[in-house]
This record gives C-alpha cells, structure tokens and sequence, in this order.
C-alpha cells in the first residue's frame, strides 16, 4: 500500500534557515510552534557517513532495540527488505551512543536545543535519545512525547511525512482516556490516512504537516501530537530535552498522582519530580521561582490586554466617548 498523493501535497510548516538562538526562544519556543529547520545540522558527519554498510560496520557486534526484541543491525535491514506488513517492526534504541560510540559522534546537539535541564539528574535521567531506523511505511502513530518535553528530530536519510496537531485538538480517530495515560490510535498509520486523513479538510484547525528529508531537522513543541512515516528507507536522530521554556510544564507534568503509569520512557518516575526539581534547585538556586514570577507577570499582562479587548468591545458597542 502506497502513501496516496493527496496525502503528502499539503505542506504548511514554517521552514527557518539561519535563526540565531534568541529568535528561535522568541518565534518558536516560546509560542511553542512546530518549525522545520534547514541547514543546521549541515556539518555532521553523520549526514556523509551514514550508510548501511557503515552502520553495519561500525555496530558489529551489538544489538538494538526493535520494538519488543532486540538484534543486530544485519537481521533488521534483511527484516526490512523483505517486510510485507502494514506495520513494520521500528528500530527505535536509546541506547545507541553507549553501545556504538563512533554514532555519538558523527552528530551534535544543534545549537537551539543546548540547553538540557534533565542533565542535572545524571545517570537517573530518563532516557532522551534514540537513533531511529526504518523502511518506508514504519513510522511513529499519534502520540505526545513524555513527560511535557519538546523534541528535535534531525533527518539523516530519507524522508519523513509529518502530521501535528496542537495540544488542544486531539487528532480525528484518536481516543486519549481522561488523564492521558493512554492513547488509542487506529490500527495502522496507512489506515489513519485512510480514514481520517480527509476528516481534517474541514476542520478549522488544520494540522501542522511536512516531508522532511535528509538534512532537516523538525521541532516538535511539548503536548502537541504527532504522527510520523517514513516514506523511504530512513536513517534518524532524535532528542527529548527539557529547558528553560518548558520547565514548569515538565515539573506539573511530574507531580500528577498518576504520572508514574503515563507513558514516559521511565524506569523510576515514583521520585522523579522531586528529585528533578531538587536537583535543579541546587545546580539552578532560584531558576524555578524566577520562572513561575516571570509566568505569572505574563499571565497578568495577557488578562490586562484581554479586559482592554472587552472595553473596546463596549466602546464599538455605544458605551465609549471621544471627549471633545
Ligand atoms: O518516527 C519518527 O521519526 C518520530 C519519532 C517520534 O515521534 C518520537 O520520538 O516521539
């Protein structure tokens, strides 16, 4: 089954080259926007290395994680070639850079996304980085990444079809139960274009979309959910970080009762909120008071310019007076 024309037509990301870091916090992170970033990770040598028969080369020897199994890099691409599900099994590993050290370094963190606030946890921090692989039609269905943190996904080979939806809309033919510790998607991704692709048309929301390809990077800004497939064989990073922007929505996002059984890519999350935020405390002293002030003055100045919006209601309304 091929991805249908009509599918991948629409492209209305906002694409970016050159942003300095100040206008990325300013007219992305902060509105929390989805973004796709051309040219920034150009100087990787991941981008002229990557390979199969470097990958298999450089990872003799070691397995990756594949959805509930694990093998080497020479079984999946023979999997992958000769795949005929709808499903295909995803090779999705945090642990990459420690089992293949050469893959931690044929990339860099790029420079919007330096800041990394878990890493104050150390070694307790929740997983944060995958190298992901895949055949055309693997993919990632509808999903909010863990624990409110934002992502970057940086293309290596290939291309991906992106589908986002803000945090508020919950994407047609998706279920999330009430606290959001669960998330029914249809069966397959191919079948949520099938039947639910054409449902957004009308919608006054319309989704976020793009294909990405090799050399691009996309942002994905916490609680919005994302559907992703590969459209070719595709060879990708990705990181979860948490900075300074989103802090205070990873903290609340930590302390609700219930947040040890959220899908979250943790081991130990019963003290992960406290002993984030102590570590913060003590490696940051006073980043999170700062934080919650400056929210708050933005929450006071959003309700002062919404009660101006009111009196200038009233004023089109007849109440107001020019004084003469
Ligand atoms: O399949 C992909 O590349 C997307 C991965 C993703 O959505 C995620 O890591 O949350």
């Amino acid at each position: 089954m091929e991805m249908r024309h009509e599918w991948l037509a629409r492209d209305n990301i906002e694409r970016r080259r050159g942003m300095s870091v100040e206008q990325f916090v300013a007219e992305v992170e902060e509105p929390n926007r989805p973004v796709l970033l051309e040219g920034c990770i150009d100087t990787w040598p991941a981008l002229q290395k990557w390979s199969r028969d470097y990958l298999l080369e450089i990872s003799a020897g070691k397995e990756f994680a594949v959805g509930p199994v694990s093998m080497p890099l020479d079984r999946y691409f023979r999997y992958a070639d000769n795949v005929q599900e709808e499903r295909p099994l995803y090779l999705f590993d945090a642990k990459f850079a420690e089992k293949v050290p050469e893959m931690g370094r044929d990339y860099e963190v790029p420079e919007y996304f330096r800041e990394d606030l878990f890493s104050v946890l150390g070694k307790e921090r929740p997983d944060y980085r995958w190298v992901i692989i895949g055949p055309a039609g693997s993919g990632s269905s509808f999903h909010v990444d863990p624990n409110s943190t934002s992502a970057w996904n940086a293309i290596i080979k290939g291309a991906k079809k992106w589908v986002m939806f803000p945090p508020e809309v919950v994407p047609p033919g998706v279920h999330p139960s009430a606290d959001a510790a669960e998330v029914t998607s249809p069966v397959s991704i191919m079948e949520w274009f099938m039947n639910f692709y054409g449902a957004c048309k009308t919608w006054e929301k319309r989704p976020i979309e793009c294909v990405c390809r090799a050399g691009e990077v996309v942002f994905v800004p916490n609680g919005w959910w994302h559907l992703v497939i590969n459209l070719e064989e595709s060879f990708a990073i990705t990181q979860n970080y948490v900075s300074r922007r989103n802090l205070l929505n990873v903290l609340d996002f930590l302390k609700k009762p219930n947040a040890s059984e959220l899908v979250s890519r943790t081991k130990d999350r019963v003290n992960l909120h406290d002993n984030f935020r102590g570590a913060i405390e003590a490696a940051h002293p006073g980043m999170i008071k700062q934080l919650e002030l400056e929210a708050q003055q933005k929450a006071a100045a959003r309700k002062k310019k919404a009660s101006f919006w009111d009196s200038a209601a009233d004023a089109k309304s007849g109440g107001f007076k020019f004084s003469s």
